[in-house]
C-alpha cells in the first residue's frame, strides 16, 4: 500500500537550531536541510531525540515540521516524530505532519509511568488511526524502558497496515535482524551511527542518525559501498566516522554536532536546558574536526 522504497537510505535525524532568544531558528532549519539535500541524503527525521523534540512544546514541534517541509520543497522523504507521553498531543502533531505533506510519522513509546504493554499498543493504534500516514515505530529502550520484540511488532503490524517500519536505536543487531524476518517485511533503520555497517550487515534498509547532520557524505559513502559489495570500503569509512563519533560522545553528542555546524556556517545555538553548553576543551577539539567538512 505504501511505497517503501522511498524510505530507504540515509536520513539525518535533523538537529533543531535555536536562536539567541531560544526560539526555533527557521532560517537555520532552511540552511541545514538544504546543506544536506545538496549532499544527497534520502530524507529527514524531524523532531526526534536529536531534534530535542521532547524539549519543544507541541506548537514548536509543529512549527519545526513546517520549516523543514518548506526547506525540503518535496525533494526528499520526511518523517515527523510525533511521539510524546500524551496520546492526544501526539495525534495533534500527527495531523499537522499530514497537513504539511509529510511521508510518515514516527513515535517513541510513552514513557515515565511504566505503561502496560496494552496501553503502549493502544497509544500506537490511536496515533496511527488518526491520520492516513504510515507509522514507523521508534524503538529506543534506553530512553523509555520499553524494548520492542519481534512478537509485539508482529502483533502491531498485523493490527494495522499503516505500520511500515521500525527505527531501531539499540545495539541489539540480532533483534534488528529478527524484525527483518517478519511477514510484514518492515523498513528497519539502524539507529546508532557508530554501528551503521553492522546494522546494514544484519539487514537494515538504511539509517537515521544525528551525526549525519554534518557528515552525511560518510554515511552515504558507507551505504553505497555496502550496497555495491565493497565491504572493506564501508568498514574503512565507518572507522573514520567513529573516530569523530567517539569525540562527540566525549563532549556531548548534540551540543558537539551543533558546534561543528556553527563552525561550518550554520547558526545552531546551544541545546536546550537541562543540556549544558559545550566545554571550552570541546570547542577547541571540535573546531579542528569541523575543518574536514564542507562549509555550508
Ligand atoms: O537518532 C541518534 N540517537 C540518539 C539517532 O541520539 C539517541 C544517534 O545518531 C546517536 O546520536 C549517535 C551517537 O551515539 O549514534
Amino acid at each position: 500500500m505504501y511505497d517503501k522504497e522511498k524510505f530507504k537510505g540515509v536520513l539525518p535525524a535533523l538537529l533543531t537550531p535555536f536562536d539567541k532568544n531560544d526560539k526555533v531558528n527557521a532560517k537555520s532549519v532552511d540552511k541545514l536541510v538544504k546543506y544536506n539535500l545538496a549532499k544527497g541524503v534520502n530524507g529527514f527525521y524531524v523532531g526526534g531525540s536529536t531534534g530535542e523534540g521532547l524539549l519543544l512544546t507541541k506548537e514548536e514541534r509543529m512549527d519545526l515540521f513546517e520549516y523543514a517541509a518548506a526547506a525540503n520543497e518535496g525533494k526528499s522523504t520526511l518523517i515527523a516524530h510525533v511521539g510524546t507521553i500524551c496520546t492526544s498531543h501526539a495525534i495533534e502533531m500527527a495531523k499537522a505532519a499530514e497537513r504539511l505533506g509529510y511521508d510518515a510519522i514516527s513515535a517513541v513509546a510513552p514513557y515515565y509511568y511504566g505503561f502496560t504493554p496494552q496501553q503502549r499498543k493502544q497509544y500506537y493504534y490511536d496515533i496511527a488511526s488518526s491520520v492516513d500516514l504510515p507509522m514507523i515505530i521508534y524503538n529506543f529502550p534506553a530512553a523509555n524502558g520499553f524494548n520492542l520484540d519481534k512478537g509485539t511488532a508482529e502483533e502491531m503490524f498485523a493490527h494495522n497496515d499503516k505500520f511500515i517500519g521500525i527505527k531501531h536505536t539499540t545495539a541489539d543487531l540480532f533483534a534488528l535482524q529478527q524484525f527483518k524476518t517478519m511477514k510484514a517485511d518492515p523498513i528497519v533503520y539502524n539507529g546508532f551511527d557508530e554501528m551503521f555497517v553492522g546494522g546494514l550487515s544484519m539487514g537494515a534498509d538504511g539509517g537515521i542518525g544525528s551525526t549525519y547532520n554534518f557528515m552525511a557524505e560518510k554515511f552515504i559513502g558507507i551505504y553505497n559501498a555496502f550496497r555495491s559489495g565493497d565491504i572493506a570500503k564501508a568498514c574503512a569509512i565507518q572507522t573514520e566516522a567513529n573516530e569523530i563519533i567517539a569525540l562527540l560522545i566525549k563532549y556531548g553528542v548534540f551540543a558537539s554536532e551543533k558546534y561543528i555546524l556553527d563552525c561550518l556556517g550554520i547558526e545552531m545555538g546551544p541545546c536546550r536546558k537541562p543540556f549544558l553548553p559545550l566545554s571550552e576543551e570541546g570547542r577547541t577539539v571540535l573546531a579542528e574536526v569541523a575543518k574536514q567538512f564542507a562549509k555550508a
